[in-house]
């Protein structure tokens, strides 16, 4: 390498290590963010975010109001997914909506993405579609689900 090569290899070198400083403020910044904006009933789960405006509402309501929030109502792949909605649900002790409906084919519930539950937490008995008017999800305190009317008002969770 010529000697102008080597001047520019080691002004790179200066700038990596400048970005490296800034990214470290700037994640120091994030955690103090994240920590303030999930105080005290927001849920970080991964990549996901589970959160409450502490409102009721019916299916549609919580549908609109996650959407217009750039969200979906909260759908839990996962155990832990699934703990941390039960978290904000015995916080506010009032039973959740989840995201997932079977109102397309009875019987057979799906995410809002469309694809099939790959894991659920049906409280005994469960789902029975009573009095064949139970397309949604209400998710208890003790963190087991039943299907319930999309009509009735319940928590509404959001996940981001
Ligand atoms: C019926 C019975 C109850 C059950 C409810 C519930 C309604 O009333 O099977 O045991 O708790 O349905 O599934 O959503
Ligand atoms: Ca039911």
């Amino acid at each position: 390498k010529g000697e102008s090569g080597l001047t520019e290899i080691n002004a790179l070198k200066q700038q990596v290590l400048a970005l490296q400083e800034q990214m470290k403020i700037l994640q120091t910044s994030f955690s103090k963010y994240q920590k303030a904006e999930l105080f005290p009933s927001g849920r970080a789960v991964g990549v996901n975010i589970f959160k409450t405006s502490g409102f009721e509402g019916n299916f549609k309501k919580a549908l609109q109001s996650c959407r217009q929030a750039g969200g979906e109502v909260a759908s839990p792949r996962n155990a832990a997914e699934n703990e941390a909605i039960q978290e904000i649900v015995t916080i506010y002790n009032k039973a959740a909506f989840l995201g997932m409906t079977d109102s397309q084919t009875e019987g057979k519930f799906i995410y809002p993405t469309g694809e099939p539950l790959g894991y659920s937490n049906w409280a005994p008995g469960e789902p029975n579609n009573d009095q064949d008017k139970e397309d949604c999800i209400e998710t208890y305190t003790n963190g087991k689900w039943n299907d319930k009317s999309c009509e009735e008002s319940r928590l509404i969770i959001c996940q981001f």
